[in-house]
């Protein structure tokens, strides 16, 4: 059987067409953030508060991305931004050349901020970088505690986790600590914030990861935004000098063997010995330690 290399080609069209992105960001001055998280975990209810709470005169535009429907666009409109529906037609994530297109019209030199809500879904999005500055991943309080650990990729890669729904926790079993400390297992320096978009809790909390994030990319416009606030995403942890997490990306057997570990280190003594997983300097390095 001859194996036809598509997905790794897809991904570093993609990268391509990220970082034309990010530059075309860097140069206007938009702050781009992009929201991950289940379907239902809450992505467009925090959206729906955040718009809410600008004054009419920030320049805060939105795209959302949905397989079939535009019913998102049509919540967030409501506020007075502008917003676009990205509708994917079955595909499970937003490309990079999908929020290109969704821009078009739109002078960038207008937008300060722009939200891209993901398609929902925890795991497709994790791969494809859109030029953001950062990547926020939304994990409800009725998915499970123990979800950080099955689905570590977006963990690792989300600079702030946002945990939604937080009204719902005297009626599930979720206990948020262990949430958290999940979490922390996979990315330690991951922030977070608690939220209700109902009961409207913690939303200043997110409200200042924002402003704060944004403030820090923007005042350093020598480096491009997504290289300012973003991890690139071959970022390595553990600082010796070899790539983390490795590109397992392109290979979603080794993707599939990696979402049942634990822990970052488990993580990675695991990829390093699946014959399943491609990424030939990670081995080198686990075989030297
Ligand atoms: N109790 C409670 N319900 C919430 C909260 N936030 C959102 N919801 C509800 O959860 C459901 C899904 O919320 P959405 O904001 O549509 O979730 P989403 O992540 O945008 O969903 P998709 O775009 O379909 O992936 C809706 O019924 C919301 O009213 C919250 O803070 N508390
Ligand atoms: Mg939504």
């Amino acid at each position: 059987m001859t194996r036809v290399p598509m997905e790794g080609k897809v991904l570093s069209e993609n990268e391509r067409a990220a970082a034309a992105l990010r530059a075309e960001f860097a140069r206007h001055g938009v702050f781009a953030v992009n929201l991950i998280g289940s379907p239902g975990a809450g992505k467009t209810a925090l959206l729906e508060r955040t718009l809410e709470s600008y004054a009419p005169t920030r320049k805060v535009a939105v795209l959302t991305g949905d397989i079939q429907t535009d019913a998102d666009a049509a919540r967030l409109q409501r506020y007075g931004f502008p917003v676009r529906q990205i509708t994917t037609a079955g595909a499970c994530h937003l490309d990079a050349r999908m929020v290109r297109r969704a821009l078009e019209g739109w002078d960038l030199a207008n937008i300060d901020m722009l939200f891209i809500e993901n398609v929902g879904n925890l795991v497709c999005p994790t791969s494809y970088d859109l030029g953001e500055a950062h990547k926020i991943v939304l994990l409800s309080v009725t998915e499970g505690d123990e979800k950080p650990l099955k689905y570590p990729g977006i963990f690792f890669k989300a600079d702030l986790m946002a945990m939604t729904k937080i009204d719902l926790l005297p009626y599930v079993p979720f206990r948020p600590e262990l949430a958290e400390a999940n979490a922390r297992s996979i990315h330690p320096s991951i922030e977070i914030v608690r939220v209700s978009s109902t009961a409207r809790l913690g939303l200043n909390g997110w409200l200042e990861w924002i402003d704060a994030r944004m403030t820090a990319v923007m005042q350093r416009p020598d480096e491009p935004a997504g290289a300012r606030g973003s991890k690139p995403s071959n970022h390595n942890p553990e600082g010796s000098g070899f790539q983390w997490p490795p590109d397992f990306t392109s290979d979603s057997a080794c993707l599939r063997s990696f979402s049942s570990v634990g822990s970052a280190l488990a993580a990675y003594a695991f990829i390093s010995a699946s014959p399943l997983c491609s990424d030939s300097r990670l081995k080198a390095a686990t075989a030297r330690r």
